[in-house]
């Protein structure tokens, strides 16, 4: 097997993007529990990520959503955010909690509707340019629930035609990421429901359009490294939500459901040059926390990326494509299942310390007393998304 320390100039690099909203209070459409401390402000929660930045030296920067994250100066909450020590990141557009977008957002079949989601696009970018972000974030509700309801085809076109605008509004650092998930909040048919969908979106727009995976947007028993390697392959893959899931699009902790899937994707994020310096591929988390508490949901996130990450890099592969091309089935996979058996634990703890950074950072992060102090310093938090 490689060993540890040729692994760690990679590990070193890595960059895991947390959403803003992760911080504020989720649920479910039943309920909502609040978490004391919970940020008010999107200052507040970029304080907070800054904190999983600083214990984990993995997280530089914060995405943010829409309008969850409005505020008057966005050039003046970058210059917090770097004060903190962290960036801005993604950001990620919102038409899918206004009454207008009832029947759809940018593919609407009423112009005046189908503008203003436009338009929603642009300010995005204005904000973009403030906050120095590369990646703008699109992901729609946009679908219908009963077969007939809706012109399935036309919706296509008039999606082509919007993502176009949006696309020639891009500055030339910036990116485009459009985002697929199978169903939910429609339940018939969804306008962006698969990668192939995405793919055939962004493929005619340009080099700057590429498509963002959500690990929880798939249909139960989807092989989802498989188009991880297939993106990659295209030159499509542009960006990561990771998070883990049970039953639909449950935004739990990445690594939490199914460790060893996480593995496979990273795997294959390495076999395809996800990690090189060159590489496309954003990392971001897109989570919620609704019962545990954030700030350290989010450092259990981050770790459980860097680990898998290290198990996938620890992979021999030059074994494996002997293995493979021998048509050595079990060789082949038992080289793979010793990297993702390897507890790298411990190799990592000392590497961190090495480099200045608590061994366990997640409790470092409890015995800090932050979690204490914003308990008692903030009173009332927002609510994360649509939860209720
Ligand atoms: C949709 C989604 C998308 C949104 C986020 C809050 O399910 O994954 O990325 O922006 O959740
Ligand atoms: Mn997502
Ligand atoms: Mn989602």
């Amino acid at each position: 097997m490689t060993s540890f320390d040729t692994i760690t100039p990679l590990l070193e690099k890595q960059a895991i993007e947390l959403p803003s909203w992760a911080f504020g209070n989720s649920g479910t459409r039943f309920k909502v529990f609040t978490t004391p401390g919970t940020p008010r402000t999107p200052e507040e929660k970029i304080a907070d990520a800054a904190k999983v930045h600083e214990f984990t030296a993995l997280a530089p920067k914060v995405a943010l959503h829409i309008p969850w994250d409005l505020v008057d100066d966005f050039s003046a909450l970058r210059r917090y955010a770097e004060d903190h020590g962290v960036a801005l990141g993604t950001i990620n557009s919102n038409t899918f909690q206004d009454e207008d977008y009832k029947f759809g957002s940018l593919t609407h079949s009423n112009p005046v509707i189908r503008q203003k989601a436009i338009d929603h696009h642009f300010a995005c970018i204005d904000v973009m340019h403030a906050t120095g972000s590369q990646d703008l974030k699109i992901w729609l509700a946009d679908g219908s629930n009963y077969p007939g309801q809706q012109d399935i085809r036309g919706r296509q076109d008039r999606l082509a035609d919007s993502l176009q605008q949006i696309y020639a509004r891009l500055g030339e650092e910036q990116r485009l990421v459009l985002e697929y998930k199978f169903f939910e909040p429609a339940f018939y048919h969804t306008d962006v429901p698969d990668w192939g969908t995405s793919y055939a979106q962004v493929a005619q727009l340009g080099d700057q359009a590429l498509v963002c995976l959500d690990t929880g947007h798939h249909a139960p028993g989807t092989n989802i490294e498989f188009i991880v390697a297939q993106l990659l392959r295209l030159g499509k893959l542009g960006s990561f939500d990771f998070n883990s899931r049970f039953y639909a699009d449950d935004d739990l902790i990445v690594g939490a459901a199914d460790p060893f899937q996480l593995f496979r994707i990273l795997y294959e994020v390495v076999r395809g040059g996800g990690l090189d310096d060159d590489s496309p591929v954003a990392f971001m988390l897109d989570q919620c926390h609704n019962v545990e508490d954030k700030i350290p949901g989010q450092i259990r996130s981050v770790l459980n990326v860097q680990e898998m990450t290290a198990r996938a890099l620890l992979v021999d592969r030059d074994a494996l494509t002997t293995a493979q091309e021998a048509g050595d089935v079990l060789g082949a996979n038992g080289i793979l299942m010793d990297a993702f058996y390897t507890d790298v634990r411990g190799p990592l703890a000392a590497w961190r310390e090495s480099r200045g950074l608590p061994a366990d950072p997640f409790g470092a992060y409890l015995a800090s007393g932050y979690q204490q102090r914003i308990a008692e310093e903030r009173v009332g938090g927002t609510q994360a998304s649509w939860g209720a």
